[in-house]
């Protein structure tokens, strides 16, 4: 039988460290990109020619889009199983404040218009979902959280992925579709967009030590559990090989403040940090007394989640998974990625 993944968001990190995992177990990957004006895929560009690799252009919020894929590969295969990946969002929950009406749209309507054409094309017996939902749903809950954490939502970001975790579960309820939400604490790679917070320190690190460069950040208080994003893909792929489709959180289970990623980053090149002043005035300086971070208020959210810790025991009980690589050694990689990689 072939194996047929169908990825949105396909151009983004999760979706290309996806891709590669699934490559490599024979699967025949369908992607769906955005069109840009810029005709290139920096993440794609190690797999851009593997003949088992296929990018349409579309959108999630085009239906037509998603019909006209799904009819390819109806046409194509006589007989598969499909998974569909659905990683596509607007998901910078900073800018999901300045741009509240396409976050909504593009996460909220993105996942209906799968269900739906996956249950109007008839796909429902052939076809598994998964759905890219968040722990940014748990707003500020009481760490840690886990499957059964109620959701409280700060952002139009969160708001939106409430919503599709929950049209998810009706779905499935309704017309026994197999459609599983991945609950994902934040996760990276050097292949995170520059404006994600461990990246940006990642870069902050190789742009002070060739430029001098000062780094500037918002909240430095809030907590984050960040994994790295190469064992997360293997969480999606393991939820839609289960018997029942079911929701799972995928977490580290450790935790820091931004000024603590920021300390164990600058210490990878041996400063060591130290902070005087409170709130919009606090410096980080080096062992010289050198301005290394300020804070900038322009990064601040006009509400925030303090303090995300995940429990991923579901996972690691049902699915055999666990994060393997520990938040020290990611951001350590990510950071000497950055002083191999940097140009001004
Ligand atoms: O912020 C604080 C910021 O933008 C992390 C997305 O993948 O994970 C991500 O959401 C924290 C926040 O990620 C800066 O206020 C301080 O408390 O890297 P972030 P996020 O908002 O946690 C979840 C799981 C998702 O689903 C999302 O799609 O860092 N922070 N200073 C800053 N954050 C940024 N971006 N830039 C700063 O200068």
């Amino acid at each position: 039988m072939t194996k047929i993944a169908f990825i949105t968001g396909a151009n983004g990190q999760d979706a290309s460290f996806l891709i590669e995992f699934l490559l490599n177990k024979n699967y025949i990957i369908h992607g769906l990109v955005r069109r840009n004006s810029v005709l290139d895929f920096p993440r794609l560009e190690n797999i851009r020619d593997n003949p088992n690799l296929h990018l349409h252009y579309g959108d999630v919020t085009d239906t037509s889009s998603i019909n006209r894929i799904f009819r390819i590969i109806k046409t194509n295969y006589k007989d598969f199983k499909l998974e569909i990946y659905h990683l596509a969002a607007q998901s910078h929950v900073g800018i999901s404040f300045e741009c509240p009406e396409y976050t909504t749209q593009t996460i909220t309507m993105g996942i209906l218009n799968i269900l739906e054409c996956v249950k109007n094309q008839n796909m429902i017996e052939y076809t598994r979902i998964y759905n890219a939902s968040t722990s940014e749903m748990f707003g500020n809950q009481l760490a840690p959280q886990n499957e059964m954490t109620c959701f409280d939502p700060k952002s139009p970001y969160a708001c939106a992925k409430v919503f599709a975790h929950n049209l998810c579960c009706v779905y499935r309820d309704s017309y026994n579709m197999f459609v599983c939400s991945g609950i994902l604490f934040n996760h990276s790679s050097e292949r995170r967009s520059s404006n994600f917070i461990l990246r940006k320190i990642a870069m902050g690190v190789a742009k002070y030590q060739k430029d001098k460069k000062i780094l500037r950040l918002g909240n430095l208080n809030a907590k984050r559990d960040i994994g790295s994003s190469m064992d997360y893909v293997k969480g999606m792929y393991l939820m839609l090989q289960q018997e029942n489709p079911e929701d799972f959180v995928l977490a580290t289970g450790t935790q820091y403040t931004i000024r603590e990623f920021v300390e164990m980053a600058f210490q990878i090149i041996g400063i060591n940090i130290t902070w005087k002043g409170q709130g919009l005035n606090e410096l980080g300086f080096d062992q010289y007394e050198n301005i290394v971070v300020n804070v900038d208020e322009k990064y601040f959210r006009p509400n925030e989640v303090n303090n995300l810790l995940g429990d991923a025991k579901k996972a690691q009980e049902k699915l055999g998974w666990k994060s393997n690589t520990t938040t020290e050694d990611l951001l350590r990689e990510m950071v000497e990625y950055e002083l191999n990689n940097y140009h001004i």
